[in-house]
């Protein structure tokens, strides 16, 4: 389904046009915490030095699970404190979608001061879900760039990282409306919460229980276990070539482009051999126009999942994603002679699918960053951002609930400082690889990108921050083995 998978690359089109239309955004928290009104801001800066862990579920998942009692033991016994809240502490019993959302928010509210990690697990669902994502419409000028697909709505987690402000404030029922739900006393994007998500799926608690296993077994590694999360997996697809045309009405693709560039860019920018991180990477070699970059491997499904299997700690992929795939795009040859990509010289063979997950059961974990559309669209109970945490593979992943953008442009001269002015998953990719070399966690590092990326919040920073999200525990780091135990 090639029509519903093309959008990273719609957005970088429209992404230049929406920028200079931008009105400009004076953000009433952008000048720093405090400034909603939050004592709890105040101490340590954004990022809030406490250790405090708080899990926010369901009743019924906090009996029904036999093993985030020992989940929650583990983080103890790492000095966190950790603290399991349900119904009986939020209330709403039986209340889904989004009057649960406004009612676990309320009470984060008079409780989040205590904490700097925020762990989710329920049913992520915006319309039925009992831990719910919230909708947001962030924008509503897009109409039918999209091909007549919605572009401008999408879950987001960002909701419960901002405890204060309405987030309809023109009480529209549109939530997140730029320039609108943003004003004195709305949405701020500046976390006070570090936040992540576990999803759980029909009550299906025994499931969760895989999961949590998988997290406590990455968590528990023996300390010599552990030397191969210094490696990082890079599998970068083109998302379109010159001549290409998306829609009959968009104009042909100018320029084709390589996700590889990305990934170039940061290993020559933050990779140099003295740091000793091992890597690989797979491009495009198949097809009339192949990845201008050097390789270890040629990208395909099978090489990807083989390669992963020997384990890394970091994978950072690149290409047209739907909730439960992702493809490679392809341009097979130019029989026509007439050096465009025309439409039946297309070909979007697999890169990864929900599937393949299983295959990588066994495999020990890492953080996973998916440069692609809807891959993070978490309400689809397959999405491969769940599975890749169900099996194991992931004990982190970054994604988007939406069709996301990408900027490749600003990666484009070699030697070049990381481009801070806009947030996007690319730049998110390489402040949080970047960050857990440091050995800082990954969920710290998002909510640190949040602030010190786009921090103008011009209108496709502010929609990105509000789709991208992270999933899986908030509070690993690259380093976590058993000698952390206490
Ligand atoms: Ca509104
Ligand atoms: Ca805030
Ligand atoms: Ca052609």
């Amino acid at each position: 389904m090639r029509a519903t998978t093309t959008f990273l690359a719609l957005l970088l089109a429209l992404t230049a046009t929406s920028c200079l239309d931008a009105p400009a955004q004076t953000n009433p928290d952008a000048g720093g915490p405090g400034a909603d009104g939050a004592a709890g801001d105040a101490a340590g800066g954004p990022i809030p030095p406490e250790r405090g862990l708080l899990i926010v579920t369901t009743a019924a998942v906090a009996s029904g699970s036999q093993q985030l009692a020992k989940f929650a033991a583990a983080k103890r016994q790492r000095g966190m404190r950790v603290t399991v809240a349900t119904e009986a502490d939020y209330g709403g019993a039986d209340e889904r979608g989004v009057a649960r959302a406004e009612r676990i928010r309320t009470w984060l509210r008079s409780h989040y001061y205590d904490y700097g990690f925020l762990l989710l697990v329920g049913d992520p669902s915006t319309q039925y879900g009992d831990v719910p994502m919230l909708k947001v419409r962030p924008r509503d000028d897009l109409q039918n760039a999209c091909g007549g697909i919605d572009c401008e709505t999408s879950g987001t987690d960002a909701f419960y990282a901002n405890p204060n402000g309405r987030w309809d404030l023109d009480g529209n029922g549109w939530y997140g409306e730029y320039g609108v739900d943003d004003g004195p006393g709305g949405l701020d994007l500046w976390p006070e919460l570090t936040v992540g998500r576990i999803p759980v799926y029909f009550g299906d608690t025994a499931e969760l229980d895989r999961t949590l296993e998988h997290l406590m077994a990455y968590t528990n590694a023996a300390p010599e276990q552990i030397e191969y999360r210094r490696r990082i997996l890079f599998a970068k697809s083109f998302v379109f070539f010159k001549g290409e045309v998306f829609f009959p009405l968009t104009p042909p693709i100018g320029e084709s482009v390589d996700t590889a560039v990305t990934s170039e860019w940061f290993i020559r920018n933050y990779l140099p051999a003295e740091r000793g991180v091992g890597y690989t990477r797979l491009y495009e070699r198949s097809g009339h126009v192949t990845s201008e970059f050097a390789s270890e491997g040629a990208l395909t499904e099978e090489g990807f999942i083989d390669e992963w299997q020997h384990g890394y700690g970091m994978v950072w992929w690149g290409g047209h994603g739907a909730p439960t795939s992702v493809a490679r795009t392809v341009w097979s040859a130019d029989p026509n002679g007439n050096d465009a990509a025309d439409d039946g010289e297309l070909e979007s063979p697999t890169l990864i699918k929900t599937e393949d997950a299983a295959r990588l059961d066994g495999t020990p974990g890492g953080f996973v960053v998916a440069t692609s559309c809807y891959v993070g669209r978490i309400e689809v109970p397959n999405a491969l951002s769940y599975t890749l945490l169900r099996y194991g593979a992931a004990v982190g992943v970054i994604a988007s609930s939406a069709p996301a953008s990408a900027d490749e442009g600003a990666f484009a001269r070699m030697g070049t400082s990381l481009d801070r002015s806009r947030f996007d998953v690319d730049r998110l990719a390489v402040m949080v690889f970047d960050g857990l070399l440091h050995g800082e966690p990954a969920g710290t590092l998002v909510t640190r990108a949040r602030i010190e990326l786009g921090p103008t919040n011009d209108i496709d920073s502010y929609q990105q921050k509000l789709m991208l999200n992270f999933y899986g525990d908030p509070t690993a780091t690259l380093y976590d083995s058993a000698a952390d135990a206490r």
